[in-house]
């Protein structure tokens, strides 16, 4: 039978159990129900969380996972969890971290001495994340839709989500820099950079050459091109960097800084009353690193942005004590530095940023520093003048009121503080719905707290963190719902559905298996035909087939104990929702292959022996049945 007669005839299998079978049937509706779904236009009237079944959300929400190291996708305001983006960590569903397409994105990045290392371990790549800050890339001072961004702070990475297919396309390891945490995108006029806080303080060639002495440490803040995903330059600093964010008029970058102690324990670093907030002027640094000014390390430019530089590159704003969150207000003129150990947020005036490099008192651009209460971490905004920010310590968000803040700072008798309201237990970020952007629509808080304690049914001495939706609509604002949610959620954005538009099925000349299609091309084989023989290289055997629910082209293919197996698997289906896996027993492979997409594995086959290989992902009635067998033959002794 020739390939595409075979072809024809899988395709007539599907369509005559699709119509003929119950699950089919099933199947199939489930299918064009999800068509109709997406086009039916959201509503989600104003306090309208509980969504009726077949309902969509009018937001999507990108939540970060913390030390479980991928991006999960929620519908918002119903806070549904809809879908995990494996990101830092392995994922035994989709083969993250196993499949060749994932290991590409994990391994091309790394720096050459962190592959070393691995090396020695047996292993490729890491296989943990700490992933605190996802953030959507922007064009003039809005979402645009293209990229999620986010850091790991374990092992000092960036990341980028497309967002048209929802998976990680790009890893970089940050040179120079021990542990990236604060992380965000230029906002104007696009992204741009993406601006990457190192906090921990390291000596800046860390070979060992110099280790207990940390007068000699320094800190890095880096700017990564996000089109390309390479480190554009480095600045370096004083002070451990925590938080950031970036102006709407893409002239300067924001960093709080704690321990400008530069202490190495808890009561060193918290010894001053005065940490900063550094101000990182683009145009100043650009010009520098046009003029070849600094040094190059490890294929980066970085130059001298300290203190003790006094160049024009950085000022240094201070600020009580040791602040945390760093949120530019959609007004597109404060910037809110939110305290920590201070009662207080102090709130700079972009338009009053100018005149510190022209040698104006560096507390000169604060324009108002109310008190809110203990423990001020992370600040969020309505678009109508106002702010939420979360107070850790007194388990509280309090809203309050910019342009009252700024009028009692010019000692006007006002108090800006309008609600407080008790969340469960301890918050740290929030997010309002489109708050980080100049289209901050005002209706939903979302407070991310640390501790749930009681609110759930006991699981143990390890509790889900607390998740609560505020409605934010009115003055008062009002808990509207306790959602548990597994570690560590640090950070969410919460996007309008408008702005995101995933396709349903993967294009086949999507560049995500590019080196399949070399490969393939190098053997002479079209990965949608696959190959009915396995292609020896030696000891490398590689084998291509394709599917059709619910089959696959090969039922059955023999390699040798000890050869090298690619597995190539096209999935031709081009229905919605019609994801194959391929898991091979007894082996540890497994891996997702979307509709229309390719995706390859490779192992060594050990085991002399029939090994049945099945697709793990339910996508047929006749899904139990769609699976061949892997012949090794033993090794002649
Ligand atoms: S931080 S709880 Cu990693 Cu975003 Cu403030
Ligand atoms: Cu294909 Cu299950």
């Amino acid at each position: 039978m020739s390939q595409e007669e075979r072809k024809a005839q899988m395709r007539m299998n599907r369509r005559q159990l699709m119509g003929a079978t119950a699950g089919g049937a099933a199947l199939a509706a489930a299918g064009s129900a999800g068509l109709l779904g997406s086009a039916t236009p959201a509503h989600a009237a104003e306090g309208h969380f509980n969504l009726a079944p077949g309902e969509l959300d009018e937001y999507y929400g990108f939540w970060s996972s913390g030390q479980s190291g991928e991006i999960r996708i929620l519908g918002f305001p119903s806070m549904r969890e809809l879908m995990r983006i494996p990101v830092f960590n392995r994922c035994s569903a989709t083969g993250w971290g196993q499949t060749n397409e994932s290991l590409q994105v994990l391994t091309e990045g790394l720096l050459p001495e962190t592959r070393e290392m691995l090396s020695k371990r047996g292993m490729k790549t890491y296989d943990n994340g700490d992933l605190h800050h996802p953030h959507m890339s922007f064009t003039d001072g809005t979402y645009d839709g293209r990229y999620i961004f986010a850091n790991d702070k374990a092992n000092t990475r960036v990341a980028r989500i497309r967002c048209d297919i929802m998976k990680c396309d790009k890893i970089i390891e940050i040179p120079n820099a021990q542990d990236i945490h604060g992380m965000r995108p230029q906002k104007y006029p696009r992204t741009g950079y993406i601006f990457a806080n190192g906090e921990h303080e390291v000596p800046l060639v860390n070979d060992g050459s110099i280790l207990d002495s940390p007068e000699e440490y320094v800190n890095i803040f880096t700017a990564i091109d996000g089109d390309e995903m390479k480190v554009a330059w480095q600045v370096i600093v004083s002070g451990n960097l925590d938080n950031c964010d970036a102006d709407y008029q893409g002239k300067y970058a924001f960093a709080t800084s704690y321990n400008s102690e530069m202490g190495m324990n808890l009561a060193e670093m918290t010894a001053n009353e005065t940490d900063h907030c550094v101000v990182f002027n683009i145009k100043a640094i650009e010009a520098a690193v046009a003029a070849g000014e600094g040094q190059i390390l490890q294929g980066v430019r970085v130059l001298d942005g300290r203190k003790t530089a006094n160049s024009q590159l950085t000022r240094y704003i201070p600020i009580p004590n040791s602040p945390h969150g760093c949120n530019a207000a959609p007004d597109k003129q404060h910037i809110v530095i939110n305290g920590k150990l201070s009662p207080t947020v102090s709130v700079i005036d972009v338009t009053l940023v100018d005149a510190l490099f022209e040698g104006a008192d560096p507390r000169s651009c604060i324009v108002a520093e109310p008190e809110l209460g203990l423990g001020p971490l992370h600040t969020a905004f309505d678009g109508k003048g106002n702010c939420f920010t979360t107070l850790f310590l007194d388990s509280q968000v309090a809203k309050w009121n910019m342009a009252r803040a700024i009028e009692a700072y010019g000692g006007a008798d006002v108090d800006p503080i309008i609600s407080k309201v008790d969340v469960h237990y301890q918050p740290g970020h929030n997010s309002t719905s489109m708050g980080e952007t100049a289209e901050a629509d005002g209706k939903w808080l979302i407070s991310m707290n640390k501790f749930s304690k009681d609110r759930f049914l006991n699981t143990g001495p390890l509790k889900p963190e607390n998740e609560q939706l505020i409605d934010i609509s009115s003055d008062e604002m009002k808990v509207l719902h306790d959602g548990p949610t597994f570690a560590e959620p640090h950070d969410s954005i919460i996007v309008h559905a408008s702005k995101v538009n995933p396709v349903n099925i993967y294009s086949r000349d999507d560049p995500s298996w590019e080196a399949a299609r070399q490969q393939a091309a190098a053997d002479g084989v079209d990965l949608e035909d696959g190959h009915p023989e396995p292609i020896r290289d030696g000891n490398k055997v590689r084998v291509y087939m394709y599917s059709i629910a619910p089959e696959f082209s090969l039922e059955k293919f023999t390699v040798q104990q000890g050869d090298e197996v690619t597995i190539y698997v096209t999935n031709l289906d081009d229905i919605d929702d019609v994801t194959h896996g391929f898991c091979l027993s007894n082996h540890g492979v497994a891996m997702e292959v979307g509709p229309q997409a390719t995706a390859s594995i490779t192992f060594t086959a050990d085991r002399p022996g029939v090994h049945w290989y099945y697709c793990q992902w339910f996508c047929h009635a006749l899904h139990m049945e769609m699976r061949g067998r892997m012949f090794v033959e033993p090794r002649a002794s």
